[in-house]
């Protein structure tokens, strides 16, 4: 799994991206990719045939499958490709069924892989690779995975696939198991740049779940199913980074605490309350427990690192400055802003946690990561970093006024604290306005951030926002009838049945428009307002 962060800085500035080749899913949008669209009921029964013989013969394995919480009477089956009984990196499928006839098939998968499964390179030779190439130590719960990744030529390679985080990065590695030399890699930093009786970062009043042990009290939340856990790193960049590298366990002593009760550290109590505000979301408007539907931890690290030591490891930690993190398994970490009359993109930053959209942005690269996984380069990755855009949002309208200003919902992300030229870091309204392109046309097609994922989310977001609000898209010019902000749940729900039900790990744009259209014929009928409104803003931002 890959880190994934709320901004490209982080991105940008590591050095450790040497990629030797990229597979063909690098390509993705750009060439060919081997991705299933069924165009037609016949498309649609032949893939279907396809993947009940792969299944058969074990070429496909069921990863997980139940009932649809969304459409009765419908069932959600995902499987991953496996050969000589190992996964291939990027290749499932997603089926819709309905009372055992399949209503949709999305999915990536590659025909005559041939690789020699037996790995020649010891699984801890090559975690060894890795710690050198990261240059950090990794505990033995980072094991690698062995795993086959194809190639664009059509061959294919067994690797070892390892984690490691860094001060700014969370890359994943992908080590020859015949060389032990790293093939690929690509960063998985997935990040947001954003923020009892408690007082915010902003300083608005809040209640806060904690618990009581001995004379103090601690961020534990006894209120909600999950263990939701909000620990306090004291500015420790170093010690912040082996908890993330599963070298250094959280012990009690470190989760927020306060003597009486009363919260005057808004970062942590932000952090604290906004988890469960976005546990509520999910659990109230889609029936979803928690990030893997099973009321997984929500752990969030604060004070990773102390402002006043911005010039000492800003270039070293700067994930833990102006940014916030989902380092998979639900842990995040938020940074804390910068000091006094330092900028970034004109910007200048207050504590991540404070801002509600963040901290609902990275919870849901959590619950992307437990459902279609979507693969953090690309246009897949455009879509990870989309979704989270469009829950953050949603979150906020669900628990914010509508508005501008402080702690009001709007189409901005990371408004409240990210301030300085035009608050808020990206907007879904007009993603133009912060620099990412508002239509396919225009697409970025480089190599930056893990291809664009920071950059092309503009395109999908302004899908989202037009489907809602309505609009003209600037660069087509053509008009979307939206379904109004009455109906905004409609919209949020197709997007949430898209990733979490119908998409496959390596899904294109081109895909999440088929997935998408379909989410809303699932659950509104076709003909309906919503599927008319997602079809107008995908034709409009130029997505066919
Ligand atoms: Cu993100």
């Amino acid at each position: 799994m890959a880190l994934k962060s709320l901004l490209t800085a982080a991105v940008c500035a590591s050095a450790a991206a040497v990629v030797l080749y990229l597979p063909s899913l690098h390509a993705q949008g750009r060439r060919p990719n081997p991705g299933i669209i069924p165009k037609s009921l016949v498309d649609l029964r032949a893939q279907d045939s396809r993947v009940d013989r792969m299944m058969r013969v074990g070429e496909l394995r069921v990863r997980t499958a139940h009932a649809d919480k969304l459409v009765p009477g419908r069932r959600i089956e995902r499987t991953d490709q496996f050969v000589g009984g190992v996964r291939v990196f990027g290749a499932d499928v997603a089926r819709q069924l309905d009372r055992g006839q399949t209503v949709s098939v999305f999915g990536t998968l590659y025909d005559g892989l041939v690789v020699d499964t037996t790995p020649s390179v010891p699984e801890l030779e090559a975690r060894g690779r890795v710690e050198e190439a990261a240059g950090v130590r990794l505990g033995p719960s980072r094991a690698g995975e062995l795993m086959v990744l194809p190639r664009e030529d059509g061959t294919a390679v067994l690797t070892w696939r390892v984690r490691a985080a860094t001060g700014d990065d969370l890359r994943e590695y992908f080590v020859d198991a015949h060389t032990g030399a790293i093939i690929f890699e690509y960063s998985d930093l997935q990040t947001q740049s954003a923020v009892g009786a408690g007082t915010g970062v902003l300083g608005d009043p809040k209640k806060v779940s904690a618990m009581r042990t001995g004379g103090t009290f601690g961020l534990q939340d006894a209120l909600r199913p999950p263990s939701i856990r909000t620990y306090d790193m004291k500015g420790d960049p170093f010690r912040t980074r082996d908890v993330v590298n599963g070298r250094v366990q959280l012990a009690p002593s470190d989760l927020g605490s306060d003597s009486d009760n009363r919260w005057e550290d808004g970062a942590l109590s932000d952090a604290h309350v906004y988890s469960g505000f976005t546990y509520d979301y999910y659990f109230k408007r889609f029936n979803r427990r928690g990030i893997n539907d099973a009321n997984l931890r929500m752990e969030s690290l604060v004070h990773p690192v102390r402002r006043s030591d911005f010039s000492r490891y800003s270039s070293t930690f700067s994930t833990f400055f102006a940014n916030a993190v989902y380092y998979g398994g639900g842990l995040m970490a938020y940074g804390v802003g910068h000091p006094p009359g330092v900028t970034s993109g004109g910007r200048n930053w207050n504590y991540a946690s404070g801002a509600l959209d963040i901290v609902a942005h990275e919870i849901t690269h959590g619950v992307t990561e437990y459902t279609s996984d979507l693969i953090y380069l690309n246009e897949s990755g455009a879509l990870n970093e989309s979704f989270s855009d469009i829950m953050g949002t949603a979150v906020e309208f669900f628990f914010q006024p509508a508005g501008d200003g402080l702690l009001r919902a709007d189409y901005l992300c990371a408004e409240d604290i990210a301030r300085g030229v035009g608050n808020g870091i990206r907007s879904l309204a007009n993603p133009i306005d912060r620099g990412h392109p508002d239509h396919y046309s225009i697409r970025y097609t480089g190599t930056a951030d893990s291809g664009g994922v920071h950059i092309n989310s503009g395109i999908p977001n302004h899908v989202f926002y037009l489907a809602i609000e309505g609009g003209t898209n600037r660069v087509s010019g053509l008009r979307v009838e939206g379904v109004g902000a009455a109906n905004r749940a409609q919209i949020e729900t197709v997007f949430y049945r898209a990733v979490t039900q119908l998409l496959p790990a390596n899904a294109t744009f081109s895909m999440a428009r088929a997935a998408t259209i379909q989410a809303a014929r699932d659950l509104y009928g076709p003909g309906s307002a919503a599927e008319r409104s997602m079809t107008e803003a995908w034709t409009a931002v130029g997505v066919n």
